[in-house]
């Protein structure tokens, strides 16, 4: 039997806006938050201890580190190969420079060596010796558009098209991975995706439209034993029937609101060709807390914040305090007050919002044409929101800015079409898109 621990979505060095500076080492306490978890991980594999560790991607919250976040990040995975546990290494989006062009922060390992590391940023499967027998693993990195199509074929297609072209040749290229497999082998898919039939957290905001969704039917299949899955942070097995389980483990930390009524943790899985127990092993990881009261009703305002405080435990949690008023409210708030109550968090923030008293009219402006300019349609709204004064003229700037570029795409289109014309009619005509 093959011992595996499951981890994903470390995403160290994030969410420093909830974090403070810690005096004593002049670290952000959200940094020493995810290696602290990070650290319960590899304790946990090396106690065990475990046969593999498996990363489902997303190291860090880009491509391009801080030199001092990723030397974390390696202090820890430094101890699975002092203690000689094979690890592998997904990529996943937020690991590639660039949309994949430009590399991915984790291959160094592979540069330098690293002895039983496998960086998975390729589809390919990897025969991994551990100290209780061999065992698979097909590494699925995030795949974008120009994995598997050239930019010719999406030309002029939906992204509905691409998704589904897409789908289409990953079955094709799956379908020829898995017929090399060693089917006395123990298998496990390692893939950095977002499944159809998730359920989203956070990813949903930090990666919006940037990729494609994948059928649960295209690794569901048998000769796989288990599926290790990263990208969505919120822990859920995709596959009730556990033949073979599809996991997100989910991240290790919080890593904003969104992910507040979370449990965080890793997976342990317990392999054996045909045979798969898996469980999930909750990390504590820092609580958020989202205290919203509406005190516009109330008769004394204070109070009604301060009761809605005191039913909270915010005893070392990272808080958000939105309290809904009408102006007039104003000044009955002691805010001397509300930051002495909020106090025992380990960080928080403090939102008034006002209510108005009457209904907000629609922007007449608007409302009369579906096809009106874009620019004229940012003057409308812009003229209507006076919290957004300040920025007004830069935004407008940066809209005519982003319809200039949208122009010049258009045109480089008309061009490249040109260029695919051309080659159509001369085969022999060398063409660079
Ligand atoms: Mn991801």
């Amino acid at each position: 039997m093959i011992k595996i621990l499951h981890l994903s979505d470390i995403h160290m060095g994030s969410g420093f806006s909830h974090g403070r500076i810690n005096p004593e080492t002049g670290l952000n306490t959200r940094l020493e938050d995810f290696v602290n978890t990070l650290s319960r991980c590899i304790d946990r594999a090396l106690t065990e201890p475990v046969d593999l560790v498996l990363f489902g991607g997303d190291a860090f919250p880009d491509a391009t580190p801080a030199p001092y976040v990723q030397e974390a990040f390696a202090g820890q995975f430094r101890r699975l190969v002092d203690a000689n546990i094979p690890t592998v290494l997904l990529v996943g989006n937020h690991d590639q420079h660039s949309q994949g062009q430009g590399g991915a922060s984790l291959c160094i390992y592979r540069t330098l060596g690293v002895p039983g590391v496998v960086v998975g940023d390729t589809l390919k499967t990897h025969r991994i010796q551990t100290q209780n027998g061999t065992v698979q693993v097909l590494t699925l990195p995030w795949l974008t558009r120009s994995t598997l199509m050239t930019r010719q074929e999406t030309e002029g297609i939906s992204l509905a098209e691409i998704n589904q072209l897409l789908t289409e040749r990953l079955r094709v290229v799956l379908e020829a991975e898995t017929r090399r497999l060693d089917p006395n082998v123990p298998t496990v898919v390692l893939g950095h995706l977002m499944m159809d039939n998730a359920s989203l957290g956070a990813e949903r905001f930090l990666a919006v439209g940037k990729g494609f969704t994948l059928p649960l039917s295209l690794l569901t299949r048998p000769c796989f034993d288990y599926v290790g899955l990263g990208h969505v942070h919120r822990h859920q097995n995709l596959n009730k029937s556990n033949d073979p389980p599809v996991i997100y483990p989910g991240s290790i930390e919080r890593v904003d609101f969104s992910e507040e009524k979370e449990d965080k943790g890793y997976v342990m899985v317990e392999l054996e060709k045909g045979r798969v127990q898996w469980e999930f092993c909750p990390l504590p990881a820092r609580t958020f807390h989202t205290i919203e009261v509406d005190i516009s009703k109330a008769e004394e305002p204070q109070a009604a914040i301060m009761k809605a405080l005191a039913k909270r435990d915010i005893q070392d949690a990272v808080v958000r305090l939105i309290y809904k008023l009408r102006s007039e409210q104003l000044d009955l708030i002691d805010s001397t007050l509300l930051h002495h109550a909020l106090s025992p968090a380990h960080t928080y923030t403090i939102q008034p919002e006002l209510v108005s008293q009457l209904a907000r009219p629609r922007v007449p402006e608007l409302s009369a044409s579906n096809s009106i300019d874009p620019i004229e349609a940012l003057k409308t709204y812009l003229n209507n929101r006076e919290d957004l004064k300040d920025i007004a003229a830069s935004m407008l700037e940066a809209a005519h800015n982003l319809l200039a570029d949208d122009m010049e795409d258009r045109d480089l289109n008309a061009s490249k079409n040109l260029q695919k014309y051309a080659r159509m009619a001369k085969p022999c005509l060398d063409v660079k898109g």
